[in-house]
């Protein structure tokens, strides 16, 4: 058997192992190859991380935002989001009346504003990986909230999900 047959990959299989360890410290059951795995994972693991916070597991690739659920009471929050595509994303917490998908868009950089009227980005997770996971915990407020990735053009593809908290 072949242990560093690929070497240039090697460090990264390591990070992928760690932060595995990291989502099974926060109660979550296994690292996903694959969302739907993932999602069916999380209806008979715990709704709770480690820490008490309400736990949204979630995933974003090409061109797409899941969370496993959608509505939550408000609280302190963690979402669990593995990146399942084959390039970077980030995944932005965004507080708006905006319709799911419907924040205009700058037709120059196909981004939008992240300052723009009606909308807050409460939090984020930066830019990540494929196939690597991370954690974002936050106190959500009530309101209406939107999923989603604002990489140039990922908006506009359909990186975007809506959600509420009561
Ligand atoms: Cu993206």
């Amino acid at each position: 058997m072949r242990v560093d047959s690929d070497r240039p990959r090697g460090n990264m299989k390591v990070l992928v192992r760690v932060t595995c360890a990291a989502a099974l410290v926060m109660s979550f059951a296994g690292c996903a190859e694959d969302p739907n795995d993932t999602l069916g994972a999380s209806s008979s693991s715990s709704d709770t991380a480690a820490d008490g916070s309400t736990l949204v597991v979630a995933s974003v690739r090409e061109w797409k935002v899941i969370a496993n659920r959608l509505a939550l009471s408000a609280g302190p929050t963690t979402f669990l989001v593995s990146n399942m595509g084959t390039i970077k994303h980030e995944f932005l917490v965004t507080k708006t009346n905006y319709a799911d998908g419907q924040i205009p868009i700058d037709s120059k950089t196909k981004r939008f504003s992240e300052e723009g009227k009606g909308i807050e980005v409460v939090k984020e997770i930066s830019e990540w990986d494929p196939k690597m996971t991370q954690s974002l915990t936050l106190n959500l407020v009530p309101g209406n909230y939107q999923l989603l990735c604002n990489i140039e053009g990922h908006y506009g593809n359909g990186m975007h999900t809506a959600f509420s908290v009561k």
